[in-house]
C-alpha cells in the first residue's frame, strides 16, 4: 500500500519538526512548505529538521501568495494537511498588528481555499491557540468557553478557527482545530519566555551573562511538552468526524514559578539573576490560562504524560549541554 501523504506548513518550527518526525515514524510521506530562503540556508533555518531532513519533501512557497499555495497543493495532493505556520509571537503582534493579521488570516484562508478547489477530501488541521480565550470568563477553559482574545495574534487565531469551522460546515470538509495551550521543549524559539529563561540559565552557568530580563512574572500558563501535543493533532485527523479539541495539562504555573524551578535545577536562586523590565510588559496581558482537555481524553484517547517539572528540567539540561556546562543538581 502507498504511504499516506501529509503536508505540514511551519515544518521548520518546534511543532512542525516534532510532527514531521512523528509522521515519518508512522510511515507517512511527509511534505513541508518552507520559505525559499530556508532552502538556501539549510544549516541555520532547517536546524530543527537535522537528522531527518533527507527523508522530507520540502517545497518553497509563501503563505502570503495564493498562487504558490495552489501550486504546492496541486503537486502534492495531500491526504492530510497540518497548518502550523503563523506569526506566533504574541509580543510581536502588538508591534505589527497588520502583518500578523494579514499573514495569519490570509495564510489559513489561502490554504483552505486551495484544498477546497484541488483536494477536497484532504483532512485539515488548524493550529488554534489558548490565546483565543484571552481574558477568559472561566477557568479551566474548554471547547465551550467564549473567546475574548487580547492581541491581534489571538484575533487572527479566532478568525482562522472560524474559517476552519466554516469550511467544515459549508463544504463538508474534514477540518478540525486544536486549541493548544502553551507547549514547550528544547526546540522552542528563544523569544518565548520558557526558552528565554532556560537559555538564560545556561548562559549564566557558562559565565556568558549575568541576568535575564523579564516582563510580567505573575502571568500563569498551562505548559505542556510539544512532542506530546503534536500527537493530538494527528489523532484529530484520524477521527471519522472533524471537530475541535482543547489540548492542555490542566495545571497552571506562573512565569515566576517557571523561573524559580529553572534556576534551581542549575543550583541558582532566580532572585539573584532575574531583573524586572517594565518595557517587556504587554499592552494587554492574558493573566491566566488553564485548560480542560477532558474531551480530547474521552474522544481521542489523548492525555499528557510529561509533567511541568520534567519539562523545565529537560529544557535547562539541553541548553546547558549546548553550552558545555553541567545542569542537573548537584553541579559538577
Ligand atoms: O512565552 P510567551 O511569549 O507565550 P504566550 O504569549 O503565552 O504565547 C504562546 O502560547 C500560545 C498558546 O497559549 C501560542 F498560541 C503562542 O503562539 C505562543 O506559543 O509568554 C508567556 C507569558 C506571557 O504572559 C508574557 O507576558 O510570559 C510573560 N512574559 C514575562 N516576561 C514574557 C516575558 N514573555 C516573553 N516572551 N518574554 C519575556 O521576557
Amino acid at each position: 500500500m502507498d504511504a499516506r501523504r501529509a503536508l505540514i506548513t511551519g515544518i521548520t518550527g518546534q511543532d512542525g519538526s516534532y510532527l514531521a518526525e512523528y509522521l515519518l515514524d508512522e510511515g507517512y510521506e511527509v511534505h513541508g512548505i518552507v520559505r525559499r530562503v530556508a532552502l538556501e540556508d539549510p544549516e541555520h533555518r532547517l536546524s530543527r529538521l537535522s537528522g531527518f531532513a533527507g527523508r522530507l519533501h520540502l517545497h518553497a512557497a509563501s503563505l502570503e501568495s495564493y498562487a504558490s499555495i495552489h501550486q504546492v497543493i496541486e503537486k502534492v495532493h495531500p491526504e492530510e494537511c497540518y497548518h502550523l505556520a503563523a506569526q506566533s509571537f504574541v509580543s510581536y503582534s502588538f508591534d505589527d498588528e497588520f502583518s500578523t493579521l494579514n499573514a495569519n488570516i490570509n495564510g489559513t484562508h489561502f490554504l483552505l481555499a486551495a484544498l477546497k478547489n484541488l483536494a477536497r477530501d484532504c483532512r485539515f488541521y488548524f493550529a488554534g491557540s489558548s490565546e483565543m480565550f484571552g481574558h477568559a470568563e472561566e477557568a479551566p477553559q474548554n471547547e465551550k468557553t467564549r473567546f475574548h482574545p487580547r492581541s491581534s495574534y489571538g484575533i487572527s487565531k479566532v478568525a482562522g478557527f472560524d474559517l476552519t469551522r466554516n469550511y467544515r460546515e459549508a463544504y463538508q470538509m474534514h477540518c478540525s482545530s486544536g486549541i493548544l495551550f502553551n507547549h514547550e521543549s528544547p526546540r522552542r524559539g528563544y523569544e518565548f519566555v520558557t526558552r528565554k529563561i532556560t537559555s538564560g540559565v545556561a548562559r549564566i552557568r557558562a559565565g556568558k551573562s549575568k541576568e535575564v530580563r523579564l516582563g510580567n512574572l505573575e502571568a500563569k500558563r498551562d505548559w505542556g511538552h510539544a512532542r506530546e501535543y503534536v500527537t493530538a493533532m494527528w489523532r484529530m485527523l484520524q477521527q471519522p468526524e472533524p471537530d475541535d479539541y482543547v489540548i492542555a495539562t490542566g495545571e497552571t504555573h506562573s512565569v515566576q514559578e517557571f523561573a524559580e524551578l529553572a534556576f534551581s535545577h542549575a543550583g541558582l536562586d532566580y532572585r539573584d539573576y532575574v531583573s524586572p523590565d517594565p518595557a517587556l510588559h504587554r499592552p494587554a496581558e492574558v493573566n491566566l490560562l488553564l485548560g480542560d482537555a477532558s474531551k480530547a481524553k474521552a474522544k481521542l484517547g489523548w492525555q499528557f504524560k510529561i509533567r511541568f517539572e520534567d519539562l523545565v528540567r529537560e529544557m535547562v539540561e539541553a541548553d546547558c549541554r549546548a553550552l558545555g556546562v553541567g545542569s542537573a543538581l548537584p553541579f559538577g
